[in-house]
């Protein structure tokens, strides 16, 4: 079963939309695993964006991600990378579309509420970012033979 990373992050907090963004990914029919409340430090904001370093945007994406609290989350299901990234919609708010995260939300393209995994192999990097094996509880859920 796929396994992504999902961050919101400080705006969502800031803007008190966790709960309503928390509810679309449990509503899909994927499984909470992982989850807490993070002020990330330099280091992991680095890490975690390291592949965008150099870019003209990466100082002001780092001086956001750890501007406040961000809740991080491991959410687990059939396709679960893919299927997160469809809720969450394009990077750029104005040009995602209604229905999606990004695309209901905001108009921004760095403050766009949410970071999901992009690939199986960079979401086994983040959660190892993010979370401490410990700290993601395997569960069966009670309608797992009906979501899938
Ligand atoms: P993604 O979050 O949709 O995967 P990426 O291209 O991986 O988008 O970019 C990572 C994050 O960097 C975005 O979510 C957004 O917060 C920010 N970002 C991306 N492109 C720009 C830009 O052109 N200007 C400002 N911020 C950007
Ligand atoms: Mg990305």
């Amino acid at each position: 079963m796929q396994q992504t990373l999902i961050l919101l992050k400080p705006d969502a907090v800031q803007r008190r939309l966790v709960g309503e963004v928390i509810g679309r990914f449990e509503k899909k029919g994927l499984r909470l695993v992982g989850l807490k409340l993070v002020k990330p430090s330099r280091d992991l904001a680095e890490k975690h964006y390291a592949v965008h370093k150099g870019k003209p945007f990466y100082e002001s994406l780092l001086s956001f991600l750890t501007s406040g609290p961000t809740v991080a989350m491991v959410w687990e299901g059939r396709e679960a990378v893919a299927a997160c990234r469809l809720l969450m919609g394009l990077t750029d708010g104005a040009k995602s579309p209604p229905g999606t995260i990004r695309g209901d939300f905001g108009l921004s393209v760095q403050n766009n509420l949410v970071h999901g995994s992009d690939s199986t192999e960079n979401a086994s990097i983040e959660i190892g970012l993010w979370f401490k094996p410990e700290e993601l509880v395997a569960f069966t859920p009670t309608d797992a033979t009906w979501v899938g």
